[in-house]
């Protein structure tokens, strides 16, 4: 059998997992001709559309003049919310969140109608034409303000554990005072894209970039009226997610489909990238006021703490989003007496969704950095201060939400960061180099993560994949996993691979797809290849389960004497190619493919007490950051970074490491450049990569280690591994939290930084000037 082989890494050795194999993409990506759904070749009479967006924030639709786009150049047809054949929501959770928009626009960029062109161009050039008279109602624009409105689009969420008022009360100090954190555009290089094609009575097959394809699927046929079983959704790969394709993909699907049925011909709907910035939901900004008790060491005794998310103006995922926040606000460190509210505000911007971390980020950042704060309160270093709060392994180690940590390795893992990163020497190096240098500051800092892996809704946690073997030996692999360049076909591939004996190149998996593996989860939680991984595992077990049996038959020989490896079975003393064995199975009639399933084991959670078992297991990591800041321009650069992470015993380390480095420079433009500025207007101002400032190479530090930790999950995890995905966007804490110690340091470490995050240029600037002020 001849197979066109890619070079594939380390085809000499018979292992196949924990193993660093080329991504199964990667010659396509560097190459440019890997496909995403705007590359598919366009059937006759695609149409395009564009969306007509709200200008205002908060306002009654008075009148909508839809003439001139009617007649513009090129247009087929216009939609608006009568067009839609049955329900007008989109939202997954709650049916709070229209297609488009019925008589009240609730912030600026909502969209309100659909036009249909010949091209792209027209339609968009269209789209602007749209004459909307409003009458403007009172918009609620900040976190802030929602709390003193009390509006939220959930009620309030709380978990109290121990006593925190009297912990509070008796605490020999206190630490009081308010933070806040921006949002985070999600910024995947391809943007929302859905291309529908009408099927026979009624049906649609619609190609999406999205991370959830199922619940695509149900909004779909919702707002169509038709089963599930007549909508098809199908995604071979996404040019990014980061959690913005998890819910949010759904108003391009319903609204490319809502016109191809309408119309009966295929319509593709692209988001412009500043129209995907207008309409999006990002990140969740957050307002925190808090109130920590401590003792002379820096224990902590008692804590207080109440969040308000911006969620925008409905409910979307704030939910589970806001759960996370407060189930991460221990991270990694024991908390006896705690009083958590958590209120889902309401503001008149874009409904704020997933982004990699899911609330877990921001419920750990407030934690953060007022432990940098208590210890320089205190005149300790703030690695004694952490190391003193971490979970304890046999006492102190009951999560306020009722999880005991049965697999703590934080004290070992930094331990070694400590050492490896010369933390201690750097420290007195940075001390005597800011002594004497006046304009140029450095800051250091070590921040720890604990990161608690599973879908915080236990449903979530499952997941189902199919097998085919061929007659030729080949094998193809479908899963409910959608491949968002995290890796995740690659790493399922390598399970395949390993369960049959098999070369990673005899291995295709193929698009996610509604018609192959019903009811999935979103590709989420980090949970990818934990999920699907085990599914695949389980499926492909069961073929060689059947292909043992024929072997053993037939040479008589036991079943524990049946061995699989680099393409060929060892059977007893004989050796035949796998391929040969097959076709042997197939000549004896048995079934060459099968399903595969795997349900997350012991997971439970009270929502309504916010207490149980909501993680599987959890991931570890540390990083130490040392920074640069130009007091002058409040200019910061990150020097040099080293990382920590525990991904239990990799599946593939080179995909680890990709993760956990993009992850770390993804998160430090959430903490430094990049900022979302809506104007007194409601309206976001900074839509395009000309205002809004992601990380660029030349943002990397020069000096960058990153290392996996060695460990093994001590859960049964599909090979012992660990997740990856979103644990790591948690490790620049430490940059941000060097870049407060180098402020810090203008007014001798004695005046606390006003700075919130992100630290940007201007940010820093300012909160220097406040200490030279103070001085
Ligand atoms: N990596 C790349 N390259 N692109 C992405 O969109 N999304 C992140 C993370 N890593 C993302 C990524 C997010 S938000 C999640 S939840 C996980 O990947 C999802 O994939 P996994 O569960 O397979 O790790
Ligand atoms: N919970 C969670 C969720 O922990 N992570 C997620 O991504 C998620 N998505 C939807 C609902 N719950
Ligand atoms: Mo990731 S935010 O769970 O898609």
């Amino acid at each position: 059998m001849k197979i066109d082989s890619i070079d594939h890494l380390n085809t000499a050795t018979a292992q196949r997992v924990g193993v660093s194999f080329l991504h199964e993409s990667a010659d396509l990506h560097v190459s440019g001709t890997a496909t995403y759904t705007d590359d598919l070749p366009e059937l006759q009479g695609t149409a395009h559309i564009a969306l007509g967006l709200s200008e205002k924030a908060h306002a009654r639709l008075l009148e909508v003049d839809l003439d001139a786009v009617r007649h513009a150049p090129g247009v087929i047809a216009v939609l608006t919310v009568a067009d839609i054949p049955a329900a007008n929501n989109c939202g997954p959770i709650l049916h709070d969140d229209p297609i488009l928009a019925d008589s009240v626009v609730h912030y600026v960029g909502q969209p309100i109608f659909a036009v249909i062109a010949k091209s792209h161009d027209q339609a968009r050039r269209a789209a602007r034409l749209g004459k909307i008279s409003y009458e403007e109602l009172p918009a609620i624009l900040t976190p802030q303000e929602a709390k003193a409105a009390n509006a939220g689009v959930l009620p309030l969420m709380s978990l109290k554990q121990g006593d925190a008022r009297k912990a509070l009360e008796s605490a020999p100090h206190r630490l009081q005072g308010t933070f806040q954190c921006n949002g985070q555009e999600q910024f995947y290089l391809e943007g929302q894209i859905s291309y529908a094609v009408p099927k026979e009575y009624g049906a649609v097959h619609i190609w999406c970039s999205t991370q959830h394809p199922s619940e695509m699927q149900q909004l779909v046929a919702h707002c169509l009226g038709v089963g599930a079983h007549k909508v098809h959704v199908e995604c071979r790969r996404m040019g990014g997610g980061f959690g913005g394709k998890e819910s949010q993909s759904a108003l391009y699907a319903c609204v490319a489909s809502v016109a191809a049925v309408k119309l009966q011909r295929p319509i593709k709907l692209r988001l412009d990238r500043d129209d995907d910035f207008m309409i999006t939901g990002k990140r969740h900004g957050f307002y925190y006021e808090y109130d920590i008790g401590y003792d002379d060491e820096g224990r902590l005794l008692g804590a207080r703490l109440d969040m308000t998310a911006n969620s925008g103006f409905s409910a979307d995922l704030s939910g589970p989003v806001a759960t996370r926040a407060i189930c991460h606000f221990d991270n990694a460190y024991y908390l006896s007496d705690v009083d958590m509210s958590a209120l889902c505000g309401r503001t008149n911007t874009q409904s704020n969704t997933a982004f990699r971390g899911f609330g877990g980020p921001q419920g750990a950042l407030v934690m953060e950095v007022a432990l940098d704060t208590i210890a320089r309160r205190l005149g300790k270093d703030p690695l004694d201060v952490r190391r003193i709060n971490f979970y304890g392994k046999e006492d102190r180690n009951v999560t306020p939400y009722d999880q005991t940590v049965v697999d703590n390795i934080i004290h070992e893992l930094v331990a070694e960061l400590e050492e490896s990163s010369e933390y201690r020497q750097r420290r007195e190096h940075i001390r005597q180099f800011n002594a004497s240098s006046p304009v140029l500051k450095k800051g250091l800092a070590l921040t720890p993560v604990k990161f608690g892996i599973s879908f915080n809704v236990p449903a979530f946690n499952q997941a189902g994949a199919l097998v085919h073997v061929y007659r030729d030996g080949t094998v193809l692999v479908n899963h409910g996993g959608t491949e968002m360049g995290q890796g995740l076909n690659t790493k399922v591939a390598q399970v395949v691979a390993h369960e049959l004996g098999l070369n990673l190149e005899h291995i295709r998996v193929t698009a996610t797809d509604t018609t192959k593996v019903a009811n999935t989860s979103a590709t989420a939680a980090s949970t990818g290849t934990d999920l699907n991984g085990k599914a695949a595992q389980d499926a492909a077990y069961q073929i060689r389960q059947r292909l043992t049996t024929v072997a053993a038959q037939l040479f008589s020989v036991e079943e524990s004497n049946v061995k699989f490896e680099r393409g060929q079975v060892q059977i007893g003393d004989q050796t035949m190619p796998f391929f040969q064995l097959v076709e042997h199975a197939y000549q004896a009639r048995v079934q060459l493919w099968s399903d595969g399933f795997y349900a997350t084991p012991g997971l439970h959670w009270d929502s309504k007490v916010m207490k149980g078992n909501p993680f599987y297991y959890f991931s570890y990591g540390a990083a130490v950051a040392e920074v640069l800041i130009d007091t002058l321009t409040g200019e910061s650069r990150l020097l040099r970074a080293d990382v920590l992470h525990d991904v239990g015993k990799s599946i593939n380390p080179a995909l680890d490491i990709g993760q956990v480095e993009g992850a770390f420079i993804q998160g430090m433009g959430w903490l430094t450049t990049e900022e979302l500025v809506w104007n007194a207007q409601g309206k976001l101002t900074t839509h395009a990569p000309s205002t809004y400032k992601i990380p660029a190479i030349s943002d990397c530090p020069i000096d960058f280690r990153v290392n996996l930790f060695d460990g093994h999950n001590a859960m049964d995890s599909i090979h012992r591994s660990k997740a990856v995905g979103e644990p790591p966007l948690l490790l620049p804490f430490c940059v941000f939290n060097a870049i407060r110690d180098a402020v810090a340091s203008v007014g001798n470490y004695q005046i606390e930084p006003e700075l919130n995050a992100p630290a940007t240029a201007e940010a820093v600037m300012r909160a220097v000037a406040a200490i030279r002020k103070a001085k």
